[in-house]
């Protein structure tokens, strides 16, 4: 607060939310809408000036991430700068690797994260979900597991049985019959969610059907061919009429655990961790050693095959990684 008042030339202070980000910059959604504005609007799009800038990566445009409640100023038209981020209630942010200063944020202020997947077109693919909650426990934050396009299967992949025995909130939908919506709608309600998962599984056509008028262009396949060059990815904040919002993130690549020790890694699986204080030794890693209670709990079925699985290619990702 100080900053902003400190370098204030042109009026007074504006709260608001960072509601966008993309290779245009940086969108705020204000509190409230001012005269001063064109059209006595609400948002502005806004550079980051003062300290905050020093945060930023190379490459990152601002240390302001989506969901950032912040403090600007008014710069004419539709122009802001943003002068100072209020304190994060939470972060979803991923590991840095040695090189990287700062840590990933990938969002801000949000309670869950919504793992969207398909049942089939394309594949189920547990152990990118697996990889993915192993970030949002990195982050502690909540999980709710989402298999969309149950119409092209006949039953429900066996797996999400043991995302609900391992507590996670799990929802199966369909975008065609409208089974699920409904009960994806109660588990948005009220709560920030940030919303991912592969190009392709249904995530804008499933916004659309739990808020009708939302209008996201579905099937883009932009988000696809964007792979390996490296495009802004655009991340969205979207207010939800039944209360609270979902933060739409950029690309699923954005998931990476680069950078975190290995030795970590056991705690981010619930399942293995309840069973790991059991092993012989304590740095086991679960792979080989003997006395592992991992592997015998793999051996009796105690711990599902594919959980296992992904600990091993979540690990062997992280060998190829930079570090
Ligand atoms: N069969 C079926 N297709 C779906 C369902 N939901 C979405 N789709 C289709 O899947 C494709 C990708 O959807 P989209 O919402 O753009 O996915 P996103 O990339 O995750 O946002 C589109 O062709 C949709 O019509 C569903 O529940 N069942
Ligand atoms: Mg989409
Ligand atoms: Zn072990």
């Amino acid at each position: 607060m100080s900053a902003a008042r400190r370098q204030d030339p042109h009026g007074p202070a504006w709260t608001g939310r960072v509601v966008r980000l993309d290779a245009r910059g940086c969108l705020v959604r204000l509190d409230e809408a001012h005269d001063e504005l064109p059209g006595a609007g609400n948002e502005l799009w806004c550079a980051v000036r003062g300290r905050h800038y020093r945060g930023a990566r190379p490459g990152q445009k601002t240390p302001a991430v989506v969901g950032d409640r912040v403090v600007v100023h008014w710069s004419g038209e539709d122009r802001g700068a943003i002068d100072h981020l209020e304190p994060r209630r939470t972060t979803l942010s991923r590991p840095s690797t040695r090189r990287e200063r700062v840590e990933h944020v990938m969002a801000a202020n949000a309670d869950r994260v919504a793992i969207v997947s398909a049942a089939a077109d394309p594949i189920f693919n547990p152990a990118l979900v697996d990889r993915i909650l192993a970030v949002v426990e990195f982050s502690h934050l909540d999980a709710i597991v989402v298999v969309n396009k149950l119409d092209l299967v006949d039953e429900e992949p066996e797996e999400l049985d043991v995302y609900r025995e391992l507590g996670y909130a799990v929802v199966a939908t369909s975008v065609v019959d409208g089974r699920g919506i409904e009960a994806l709608r109660d588990e948005l309600a009220g709560r920030v969610t940030v919303v991912t998962g592969h190009s392709g599984v249904g995530k804008s056509s499933l916004l659309n059907a739990v808020q009708g008028g939302l209008g996201l262009a579905v099937g883009d396949v932009n988000e696809v061919t964007g792979r390996g060059t490296h495009t802004t990815t655009a991340s969205t904040w979207v207010d939800l009429d039944v209360g609270g919002a979902v933060i739409d993130t950029a690309g699923i690549r954005e998931f990476g655990l680069f950078g975190i020790p290995k030795r970590e890694v056991p705690w981010l699986f619930r399942d293995i961790a309840k069973i790991a204080p059991e092993c012989r030794y304590p740095d086991c890693s679960h792979t080989h050693e003997p006395g592992c209670a991992v592997l015998i709990a793999v051996e009796d079925g105690r711990l599902a095959d594919f959980r296992f699985d992904s600990y091993l290619k979540l690990l062997e990702s992280l060998d190829e990684a930079p570090q």
